[in-house]
């Protein structure tokens, strides 16, 4: 169901902001929930969201790991722009109820922005950089851990089979028009089950690792702080690795229609890549060293097989702006995914090589 920008402001007056609510308007690229940003009458402005529960069928647990990890951040880094922090409901409540919905308040990092894509090298070097230290500071959480929220969030078998289950109940009558699309991914099988992931630590992971989710000073230039905490559960520290590179080691943005733009960079890949791994390879077990490419090409796979997945479902799952949206993202993941695929030796040489030698 649509929220409008004036049901976000009048709900943000049920969170503990510093004055009245005052004003509001929507922001940010995701796909899935809904973001605004609002302002109170004493000047302070906060970032208020609602959680897709579609997506999120468990708000509750979702909200409880959100409020571990957050809380844990805050015993560990001083800077509140280098981290988010809820804003409480008045009845402090990490967040607040509202018939089937969960919406949350967090504090506006202030001049900062999101890059889609990073523009620079020294931007890649800024996603990889805050990516590993965000993980270096919850490799030691205390307490029991977090709980899963989205069960199978990146297990590639499940994708493919969810694929071809949507070919064939081709909902929509879309199947017709992409056979070579589906052909092509389903190829990847033996690749997605070719990944012995039993030798890596279940880790607190991100599990939306891509660029737009790390805040950039405006004025510095530097990372701030990673954002987006909704997917925060145990997974393994390749997909993080991975979606780093499928959104910053590339030409063009995962809307970009002319596939002749989309390349894999590899000038980008090694700076996110090195900045990476001298954040957080003391942490990283061989095994996980040894898989971070499979990482790379799986999460390129993951999210060209999901796109396409959605598009023969009739787009039910990613927020798009027109019918073709979700093929348009297939085919530019697909593209990079080739073209990634082309570089796999090289990708290994350049990991052996980014490793922080400590002899
Ligand atoms: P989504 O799940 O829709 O991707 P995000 O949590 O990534 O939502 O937020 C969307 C956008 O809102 C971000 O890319 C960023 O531009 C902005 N944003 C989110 N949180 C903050 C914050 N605490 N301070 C400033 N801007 C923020
Ligand atoms: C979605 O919500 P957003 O835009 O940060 C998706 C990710 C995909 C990504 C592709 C909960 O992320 O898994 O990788 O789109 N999030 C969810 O851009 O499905
Ligand atoms: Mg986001």
């Amino acid at each position: 169901m649509a929220v409008t920008t004036s049901q976000a402001q009048r709900l943000a007056s049920q969170f503990a902001t510093a004055a009245a609510v005052v004003q509001g308007r929507r922001i940010g690229s995701g796909h899935v929930n809904d973001t605004f940003e609002v302002g109170d009458a004493a000047g302070r402005r906060y970032i208020l969201q609602r959680l897709n529960t579609m997506v999120f069928r468990q708000p509750a647990v979702v909200m409880a790991n959100i409020v571990k990890v957050t809380s844990a951040l805050a015993a560990r880094v001083a800077d509140p722009r280098r981290r988010l922090s809820l804003v409480p409901t008045r009845a402090g409540e990490a967040w607040l109820a509202v018939e089937d919905q969960c919406w949350r308040m967090y504090d506006f990092i202030a001049d900062s922005t999101e890059l889609t894509p990073p523009a620079t090298l020294a931007q890649c070097a800024g996603v990889g950089q805050a990516f590993g230290e965000f993980m270096l500071e919850l490799a030691s959480l205390p307490g029991e851990g977090l709980q899963v929220t989205i069960p199978d969030f990146h297990n590639e078998p499940h994708y493919l089979a969810r694929l071809k289950a949507a070919v064939a109940a081709d909902r929509v009558g879309r199947v017709s028009q992409v056979p070579s699309e589906i052909e092509s991914l389903l190829a990847y099988e033996t690749v997605s089950h070719d990944f012995d992931n039993t030798a890596m630590p279940l880790r607190i992971t991100h599990n939306d690792a891509k660029a737009s989710n790390v805040l950039f000073d405006t004025t510095t230039g530097q990372p701030l702080a990673v954002i987006d905490l909704d997917t925060i559960q145990p997974g393994f520290v390749v997909n993080d690795f991975g979606d780093i590179i499928r959104s910053c080691a590339t030409t063009a943005t995962e809307d970009e229609l002319d596939l002749d733009a989309v390349h894999f960079s590899p000038a980008r890949f090694e700076a996110c890549t090195r900045a990476y791994l001298a954040a957080c390879h003391s942490v990283l077990t061989g095994s996980e060293l040894a898989h971070l490419r499979h990482g790379a090409r799986l999460m390129t796979l993951e999210t060209s097989v999901r796109f396409l997945t959605d598009y023969l479902e009739g787009d039910i799952y990613y927020r798009t702006a027109h019918p073709g949206h979700n093929l348009e993202r297939a085919r530019n993941q697909a593209k990079l995914l080739a073209d990634l695929d082309r570089h796999w030796d090289w990708m290994g040489e350049v990991i052996e090589a980014a490793i922080p030698r400590t002899d």
